[in-house]
């Protein structure tokens, strides 16, 4: 047994950390244009204002994924670059560049996925509150049928909103990320809720203004749990606690349950509402009609597990990690469990087909004395992974594509370009792609000249 056949082997990326031309051709700010422009924010005070110079680069960026084999390529459209004050005037310029970039995909066999949100919110909208407005429902929505108005006659593929747990947890609870902002509790409850019926309008939009039928899904992360042994206590335990909601309430945006239940199962979890109760906005059942407007796919962003096993006293605990335990140069660890388990019990819970949206890991990775980059570890990662994926599909969970994360080493948010998650090696002095060693495996694994174990 093995992937289903026409497996969508893909690599992902989003706008702002690849594109550049913040300036440019009447693109709008977002609020990481913003963010990076005042000092102390982001290591070494990078910005993403040239980026990979994708804008520019992308038919080259296009015969690089066409040479790897990639199947499908997923991207995000920057909200600002075509509606720069997000709402209202569009801005052709930007539509014509992914028109083009669309079609040197299509042309060249590549699927495009599209991410609608992958954390671009114009400023002009966030001057007017952001996610606080309700009335950013309607501001998506107008976005979607825009995007679905220009684009969903080539593009088939959509995921609304990336992440939610990090725009929302390190951008409005801890302040790591734009806007950079220590919001009270109940506000950042509120603005997740605006996000979940933002979702449901733009799926609505997409779904009605599609010009083809559509598969229509969203993306969210989360760190997954795996069973410390194959013991039916420990399976259960780690499905527990996949699924439970973090008792501490300010981590209360790392949660699987409290985004993808209301999206697929119409409802909040209600272990998340009896312990989040205080803080929690009006929420309707009309507000979670809209929640749960059917969507066809499931976007899951995957990069590491917990360990979990039974505790005695009959509740989930973590099992702690070795010392000297595997990481990435992120300090992520390695655990290639969480692709088997995390897609495993998602597919039970959620019945829909997956898509691993993102997977991948930073290394330190350099040009060494021969001009070539070598990145024995990522080859190791992706094989140790894939061999779990592989697994879950075996036996019997829908998973339907695979999106490494990234394409090309990008502007990685707060850490700047400091860490390098593409298979391509970009260097920025020169915009050089060079494929390190990781890619030519893909390529082959893609080709089918590489078999998993
Ligand atoms: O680079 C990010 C991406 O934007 C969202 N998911 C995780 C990646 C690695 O941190």
């Amino acid at each position: 047994m093995s992937f289903r056949e026409n497996f969508m082997w893909g690599a992902a990326t989003s706008a702002y950390q690849i594109e550049g031309a913040v300036h440019e051709d009447g693109k709008g700010l977002h609020i990481w244009d913003v963010y990076t422009s005042e000092p102390g924010h982001i290591f070494e005070n990078h910005t993403g204002e040239v980026a990979c110079d994708h804008y520019h680069r992308f038919r080259e960026d296009v015969k690089i994924m066409k040479e790897m084999g990639l199947k499908a390529y997923r991207f995000s459209i920057d909200w600002s670059r075509v509606l720069p004050e997000g709402t209202g005037k569009v801005n052709e310029k930007g539509i014509a560049f992914y028109n083009a970039l669309i079609d040197e995909l299509t042309a060249n066999g590549i699927e495009p996925f599209v991410t609608l949100y992958h954390w671009e919110l114009p400023y002009e909208l966030y001057k007017r509150g952001g996610w606080m407005n309700p009335q950013i429902v309607e501001w998506f929505g107008d976005y979607a049928r825009l995007v679905a108005e220009r684009f969903s006659d080539r593009v088939k593929n959509f995921f609304t909103i990336n992440e939610p747990q990090c725009f929302i947890g390190l951008g409005f609870v801890t302040g790591e990320h734009a806007p950079g902002l220590k919001c009270p509790l109940k506000d950042t409850f509120e603005m997740a809720h605006n996000v979940l019926k933002a979702h449901g309008r733009a799926v609505q939009r997409l779904r009605h203004y599609g010009k083809q039928p559509l598969n229509i899904g969203f993306a969210p992360t989360g760190s997954m749990c795996y069973p410390k042994s194959d013991s039916p206590e420990d399976i259960e335990a780690a499905r527990q606690a996949l699924f439970e909601a973090p008792g501490d309430v300010k981590g209360w945006s790392w949660n699987v349950s409290w985004w993808s239940d209301p999206v697929l199962l119409g409802h909040y979890p209600e272990d998340g509402l009896a312990l989040y109760e205080p803080y929690l906005p009006r929420i309707t059942e009309e507000d979670m009609r809209l929640i749960s407007e059917p969507i066809d796919i499931y976007g899951q962003n995957i990069y590491n597990g917990r360990c979990i096993r039974m505790g005695e006293d009959g509740r989930p605990e973590d099992v702690k990690r070795y010392e000297g335990f595997a990481k990435t140069a992120i300090g992520w660890p390695v655990t290639p469990e969480c692709l088997y388990w995390g897609p495993k019990f998602l597919y039970e819970r959620y019945k829909k087909p997956i898509y691993i949206t993102e997977n991948g890991l930073s290394c330190h990775d350099t040009i060494s004395l021969d001009g070539k980059v070598h990145d024995p570890n990522r080859i190791d990662f992706l094989a140790r992974y894939l061999t779990q994926l592989q697994k879950a599909a075996d036996a019997g969970v829908d998973i339907r594509g695979y999106f490494q994360w990234s394409l090309m080493d990008n502007f990685e948010w707060a850490k700047g370009y400091s860490d390098r998650f593409g298979l391509v090696y970009v260097d920025y002095r020169t915009q050089e792609r060079i494929w390190k060693d990781s890619a030519y495996w893909y390529r082959d694994l893609i080709a089918g000249k590489i078999s998993l174990s």
